[in-house]
C-alpha cells in the first residue's frame, strides 16, 4: 500500500512538504509529475532531485526529491505553501489511489526508532528532546533486545520516561495569605497570579506550565484552604482539595508569620515569609519577596518528582513502554 503524509504543519507559508512511499511511490511521479528538462529514469536513484509541475491544469511547480529507496520508495514533494495548494495535490495523491497517514509513519526508517517521533515533536523542554531522541537511535529499543538487561533499572526510570511529553501535576496549596500565588509567581517569573494582602484572594485554580532543569511541570495555584460561608471562595476551597488528590505532587506553603498545623499526606512543605520570620531547622525557608530559598524549593520538586535520572544515552521506558513495565 503506498501511503502519503503532509509533513509541514497545516497554515499558510512558503513551502510544504509532503512525502508519499510505497510500491506505487515511483510510478506515481512518472505518470503524474511533468519534469523540467530531460525524462526521468524508470526507477528511482536515491537523492535525484527534481523540478517540474504536478497538478491539473497548469499545475503546481514543485520539486521531487527520493529520500529513500528500501526498503520502500519514499519521495518527498516540495510545493507552494498553503492550505488549497496542498489539498489539490492531496487529492491528486488519494485519486492515485494513495492512502493518508500520519507524518511519522512515512518517515524515513534508517533503523531508528520511529515511535518516538510524535513524542520528538511534542517534547515540551530541550532535555527531554534530548532524552527522546537517545530513545529515537534505539536506547531504550537495543537495552530490551540486550540479554543483560536491568529491568530494575528501567523501572525507577519510567517516572521519568512518562513525563516526557505530559507535565508533572504539582499543587500548591495552604491556608490564605501564606503566599502561595506568591511562590508561584517568582517560580513563573512573571506574575501569573493575583496577589493582594487579602486572605482569600485566588478563588479559581490558575495553572502555569514551567521547564524546572529541564523538567516539564505544570503548576496549580490554588484557593487558601479555610472554611468559608463565601459560596464563591469555598467552591475554590473545594476545588482546591480537589485537585490534592489528583496530584503528582503537593507544596503544602506555611505562613511564617502565622504557622497553621500541617495536614496529612503532604510531601513537601515550605516556610515562606522567611525574611520575616525564620524557618524552624529542618524546615525549608523561602521568601517568595526576596527570592531566598525558591532555587532550593524548586530542587526540591525535581528531586521529588524524578529521583533518578538518566544519564546521557540511556534508555527510558517512553510512551506506553512505561506502563508495560509497570504491569510486568
Ligand atoms: N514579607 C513577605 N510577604 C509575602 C511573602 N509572600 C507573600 N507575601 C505577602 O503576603 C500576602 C499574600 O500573598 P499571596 O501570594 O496573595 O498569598 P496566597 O497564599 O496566594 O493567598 P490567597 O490567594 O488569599 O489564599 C501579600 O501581601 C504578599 O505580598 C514573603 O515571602 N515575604
Ligand atoms: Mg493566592
Amino acid at each position: 500500500m503506498t501511503r502519503y503524509a503532509v509533513l509541514t504543519p497545516p497554515g499558510t507559508g512558503a513551502i510544504a512538504v509532503l512525502a508519499v512511499s510505497g510500491p506505487d511511490a515511483w510510478p506515481l511521479v512518472l505518470r503524474r509529475f511533468r519534469p523540467a528538462g530531460k525524462p526521468l529514469p524508470q526507477s528511482p536513484t536515491l537523492h535525484a532531485v527534481r523540478l517540474g509541475t504536478l497538478g491539473g491544469g497548469a499545475g503546481d511547480e514543485v520539486v521531487v526529491a527520493v529520500t529513500q529507496v528500501a526498503p520502500a520508495v519514499t519521495v518527498e514533494v516540495h510545493c507552494h505553501g498553503g492550505p488549497q495548494v496542498v489539498r489539490m495535490l492531496c487529492e491528486l495523491l488519494e485519486a492515485e489511489g494513495c492512502r493518508r497517514a500520519e507524518w511519522w509513519e512515512v518517515a524515513r526508517d534508517d533503523g531508528f526508532d520511529v515511535a518516538v517521533l510524535p513524542l520528538l515533536a511534542a517534547a515540551p523542554t530541550v532535555r527531554n528532546a534530548s532524552i527522546l531522541l537517545d530513545q529515537y537511535h534505539g536506547a531504550f529499543r537495543n537495552a530490551v533486545r540486550s540479554p543483560g538487561v536491568n529491568v530494575e533499572r528501567l523501572r525507577q526510570l519510567t517516572p521519568v520516561g512518562a513525563h516526557l511529553v505530559t507535565p508533572w501535576n504539582v499543587v500548591v496549596v495552604g491556608v490564605p495569605n501564606a503566599g502561595k500565588s506568591s511562590i508561584v509567581n517568582a517560580i513563573a517569573g512573571y506574575q501569573r497570579s493575583v496577589v493582594t494582602p487579602i486572605a482569600g484572594t485566588t478563588r479559581d485554580a490558575v495553572r502555569v506550565e514551567v521547564a524546572i532543569d529541564g523538567v516539564a511541570v505544570r503548576l496549580t495555584d490554588t484557593a487558601g484552604l479555610r472554611d468559608t460561608s463565601d459560596p464563591l471562595e469555598a467552591e475554590g476551597v473545594r476545588r482546591a482539595t480537589a485537585l490534592m488528590a489528583t496530584a503528582d505532587l503537593v507544596v503544602y506553603v506555611l505562613d511564617g508569620t502565622d504557622p497553621a498545623p500541617v495536614p496529612d499526606g503532604v510531601t513537601l512543605v515550605v516556610w515562606n515569609k522567611a525574611d520575616l520570620v525564620a524557618a524552624p531547622p529542618g524546615l525549608l525557608g523561602v521568601s517568595a519577596t526576596t527570592g531566598q530559598g525558591v532555587r532550593e524549593l524548586l530542587s526540591r520538586i525535581v528531586a521529588t518528582l524524578e529521583p533518578v535520572q538518566p544519564l546521557p544515552g540511556e534508555a527510558v521506558p517512553y510512551g506506553e513502554h512505561g506502563a508495560a513495565l509497570r504491569q510486568a
